[in-house]
């Protein structure tokens, strides 16, 4: 999968040719419009976008927003700006921009699906699939923010960590053993390289800075462990069992904590567990590469990059973005401690919303070939997706991909995300295709990409969508084409 070395350096050139679109843009005291995507790795993108505009003394202002539309755009060229940058998003709609902003130049800093046609000069998009490079897994929209970053000025090779919680938010970490390989493993040599970064091997539960350890293991889902996942007092026997403390004094220990000696118990006996569930996994599967952010303090979210891109998606889900934003261009102090209140919020909703689904049957519905959590008004839409991970990591029937929706009453919209699993992807599912194909047929739109992907349609069109989504994943998982590739 790892691209070739000439579709790398191609992939930087077009980084460069943006930057130079930034440099003479500043240089002719021009104003800038960024405009970023609010989940983790979009403020991520964001955040090396406005450290980079601010090292120039750019004027600049930065806006967050769930998707693109006509009325944000139009928002946005009334304020005028000499360039307008998208981060995390735009090469989806590149009609749409070509059709209300022909006449500003417009970079596009994207990793997701390319739809439409680039035909106007006054637009750039750097875009790994132009090359041939894996947007899902190589490369993330604060990863190609960063290039761009780098291309405008060296000195900003610091804000290499930030690029990687960013591709880590969008879970790119789907090589062996959970490592960041193709452009992203450049990122990481760059953090290393300037002392902000440090690659450990270590068990990849979810929390290993923050949380305690008996936590960890109770709430992992990746992978699912029955018996424990979900299980609190039972993860806190299982501990015991291995005479493994669970404080220190009167501080919890979280997995950082723990000796050699016992993570090598725990491991094992995470290993026999597993099989006597009649789950054949390997111990290697439960250990894999760890990215510690050297300069941050220890014990906190922010050390952890898989924890600290939590952090973000929870500043951009719940409304403060700009707290995300601020922690990447480097603020601590009250940006982070406001950000950990969000944090706490945040995951309070997130298991209201999970108990929620799991009260009543019709709250989830299992259909031929995918699985629709009906989320109507009750969930968040900017919550939907987080709530769909989560949800389909635990799914029995893992080759049943899930989506779910929730309603955008002001809008007379219902919001679908949709999640699936690598197994499903092996078998032909993308769901980037299926969200756009669907929503397009019934007059809304969609896209992203093939094991993540979001779509917009209207209420009164909610069950002829559903049904068409659980054909087309049906086609796909025979092996069939979905839709005409006319536009594409
Ligand atoms: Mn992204």
């Amino acid at each position: 999968m790892a691209a070739q070395q000439t579709s790398i350096e191609r992939f930087l050139a077009s980084a460069a040719e943006a930057a130079k679109v930034i440099l003479e843009t500043v240089q002719n005291d021009g104003f800038i419009h960024v405009f970023s995507h609010l989940d983790a790795d979009g403020v991520a993108a964001a955040g090396v976008m406005g450290k980079a505009l601010y090292r120039l003394d750019a004027r600049f202002r930065i806006r967050v927003t769930q998707w693109v539309d006509e009325k944000i755009i139009g928002e946005i060229v009334a304020d005028k700006p000499q360039l307008v940058i998208l981060t995390d998003f735009g090469s989806g709609y590149l009609d749409l921009l070509n059709e209300k902003i022909p006449n500003v130049k417009v970079l596009i800093l994207d990793h997701h699906q390319i739809t439409g046609i680039l035909a106007n000069e006054n637009f750039v998009q750097v875009n790994p699939h132009l090359f041939g490079i894996d947007g899902a897994t190589d490369v993330s929209g604060s990863g190609v923010a960063y290039f761009v970053a780098k291309a405008v000025n060296a000195l900003n090779v610091d804000l290499a960590p930030v690029a990687l919680v960013g591709a880590l938010g969008d879970m790119q970490d789907r090589y062996e053993q959970r490592k960041l390989c193709c452009l992203n493993e450049i990122i990481v040599n760059d953090a290393v390289a300037t002392g902000l970064l440090k690659v450990e091997k270590d068990l990849t539960f979810f929390g290993r800075e923050t949380r305690p350890i008996h936590k960890t293991l109770a709430t992992t889902t990746n992978p699912f462990i029955p018996g424990l996942s979900g299980e609190e007092d039972k993860a806190l026997a299982f501990l015991a069992s291995l005479d493994i403390p669970i404080k220190q004094g009167e501080k919890w220990r979280a997995l950082r904590d723990l000796t050699e000696d016992e993570k090598r118990r725990l491991c094992s006996a995470l290993a026999d567990h597993l099989l006597s569930k009649g789950l054949h996994l390997e111990v290697e599967n439960l250990i894999g590469y760890i990215y510690v952010l050297t300069k941050e303090e220890p014990n906190t979210a922010l050390r952890d990059a898989r924890e600290f891109a939590v952090v973000l998606n929870s500043t951009g889900r719940m409304d403060r973005p700009s707290l995300g934003i601020a922690i990447c261009m480097g603020d601590r102090g009250v940006a982070l401690d406001e950000a950990n209140k969000i944090l706490e919020d945040y995951r309070k909703n997130i298991s209201k919303y999970l108990g929620w689904v799991m009260e009543k049957p019709e709250r989830m519905r299992e259909l031929q070939n995918i699985y629709v959590i009906y989320g109507e008004s009750f969930i968040n839409e900017k919550i939907i997706g987080t709530v769909s991970s989560i949800i389909v990591s635990g799914l029995a029937n893992s080759e049943k991909p899930l989506i779910a929706f929730a309603n955008v009453e002001k809008e007379q919209a219902a919001k679908f995300s949709a999640r699936t699993t690598e197994a499903a992807i092996r078998k032909g599912v993308n769901l980037g295709e299926v969200m756009r194909f669907a929503s397009e047929a019934h007059g809304g739109k969609g896209g992203g990409h093939n094991i993540a992907a979001g779509a917009q349609v209207s209420l009164d069109k909610i069950e002829d969508f559903v049904k068409t989504v659980d054909e087309l994943v049906g086609k796909q998982l025979r092996g069939e084409k979905v839709g005409s590739d006319s536009n594409a």
